[in-house]
């Protein structure tokens, strides 16, 4: 549907006037656009429609949103040097006094100020990028272990939850909603070969091993902006901060920081992890956290980008299945080809995983 990008715009509070909007970026759940202000030295913005399938209570959502960007402007303006419009996600309140508005349809907009001259990698191409990605994850979870105030809103119910995303496969595999069971056999049994082995982050959890922490959740290289020469700059996508284990922010970086393919390569043959990508994520993220992590978390950590690999790849065969609801698809069976691209990362990591458990043992 075609909005009235100009009139949403201005129902927000910016310092310049509405130039021109366009779709912007490569992230699968919100519609955003870059709103081109027609004053040359005024921010330009990102207007995003916030997908309220995927957050079904947008005042919690918000809050959230609200208390941890407040919360590490804070603390970055603290830091002599620091660039706090762009060190920082900053949303801008709309004129209702809330940080969201809903249009004519019942959509619901946002906006922040665009992060001026960064760079933003859907591939990761060397190791001094892993190493500054891995830094600025670790320094992002340590800025918000004291954030004040009552625990943040749970903004998808348990989004990292293995054991329940499990469960709902198997009624997905059982009621087979779309038909399409048949055609994922080969998938569907990789999964469930793995299912018990997947589980033990959450069952060390549960004794009490590995804490419950602050973090990011969705930790996506592309979630991370660099400056122009290439420093870790401002991380993005603060909807899924919230209760969480460390591993799941480090597992995720290096799926997509470490693999050499794209997250839906067709060619499986070209998808494989990089080992020294691995290594360098790892040693700038362990500069940044190794005096906070347990023995425990230390000694899983290697695991954590098989498991959340396994949980990605879980993911979209599962919207395959339940008919495409949850991720934006750009094609016909996009869900499917991006699981097979997950399967074989996942592959790719079992056959390096002895290497990554060694190099974990070095550099924690
Ligand atoms: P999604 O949840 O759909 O991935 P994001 O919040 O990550 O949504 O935004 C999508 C993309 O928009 C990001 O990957 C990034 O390229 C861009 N983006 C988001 N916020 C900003 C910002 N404040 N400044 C610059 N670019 C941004
Ligand atoms: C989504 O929002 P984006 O595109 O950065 C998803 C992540 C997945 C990722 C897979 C809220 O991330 O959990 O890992 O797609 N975000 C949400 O590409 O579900
Ligand atoms: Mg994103």
């Amino acid at each position: 549907m075609d909005h009235n990008l100009k009139k949403i715009f201005e129902l927000f509070v910016s310092e310049g006037t509405f130039h021109k909007a366009e779709p912007f970026g490569s992230g699968h759940i919100h519609e955003t656009f870059l709103v081109k202000t027609a004053e040359p030295d005024k921010d330009d913005y990102i207007l995003q429609k916030i997908n309220n399938t995927v957050f079904r209570n947008i005042p919690e959502l918000q809050e959230n949103v609200e208390r941890v960007t407040i919360h590490l402007q804070k603390k970055i303006s603290a830091i002599p040097g620091s660039d706090i419009k762009r060190e920082c996600l900053q949303m801008m309140p709309a004129r209702n006094g809330k940080s969201w508005s809903v249009d004519g349809q019942g959509n619901y907009w946002r906006i922040f100020v665009f992060i001026s001259n960064h760079r933003s990698y859907d591939i990761v191409d060397s190791p001094a990028k892993a190493f500054e990605g891995g830094k600025a994850i670790g320094r992002f979870q340590a800025l918000l272990a004291d954030l004040p105030g009552k625990p943040l809103h749970e903004t998808i119910p348990s989004f990292h939850d293995v054991e329940k995303r499990i469960d709902s496969f198997l009624s997905t595999l059982k009621n087979d909603p779309y038909g399409r069971v048949r055609e994922t056999v080969k998938e569907n049994d990789f999964i469930l070969r793995r299912a018990d082995d997947m589980k033990i982050i959450q069952k060390l959890g549960r004794e009490g091993k590995i804490p419950v922490r602050i973090t990011h959740n969705d930790t996506k290289f592309n979630n991370i902006l660099f400056d122009e020469n290439d420093r870790s700059l401002c991380i993005i996508d603060l909807d899924t901060v919230m209760l969480g284990y460390f591993h799941s922010d480090f597992g995720d970086a290096i799926r997509t920081g470490a693999n050499i393919a794209a997250e839906d390569e067709k060619e499986l043959q070209k998808i494989k992890m990089d080992i020294s990508l691995f290594g360098a994520y790892a040693e700038g993220y362990l500069s940044e956290t190794r005096n906070t992590l347990n023995t425990v978390e230390k000694e899983y950590l290697a695991f954590a980008p098989l498991l959340m690999t396994y949980e990605q790849a879980l993911r979209f065969l599962t919207d395959y299945l339940d008919g495409d609801k949850y991720y934006r698809i750009h094609f016909e069976k996009h869900n499917l080809q991006r699981t097979r691209a997950q399967i074989r990362l996942l592959e790719s990591m079992e056959e390096q995983y002895k290497e990554m458990k060694e190099i974990i043992k070095k550099v924690v």
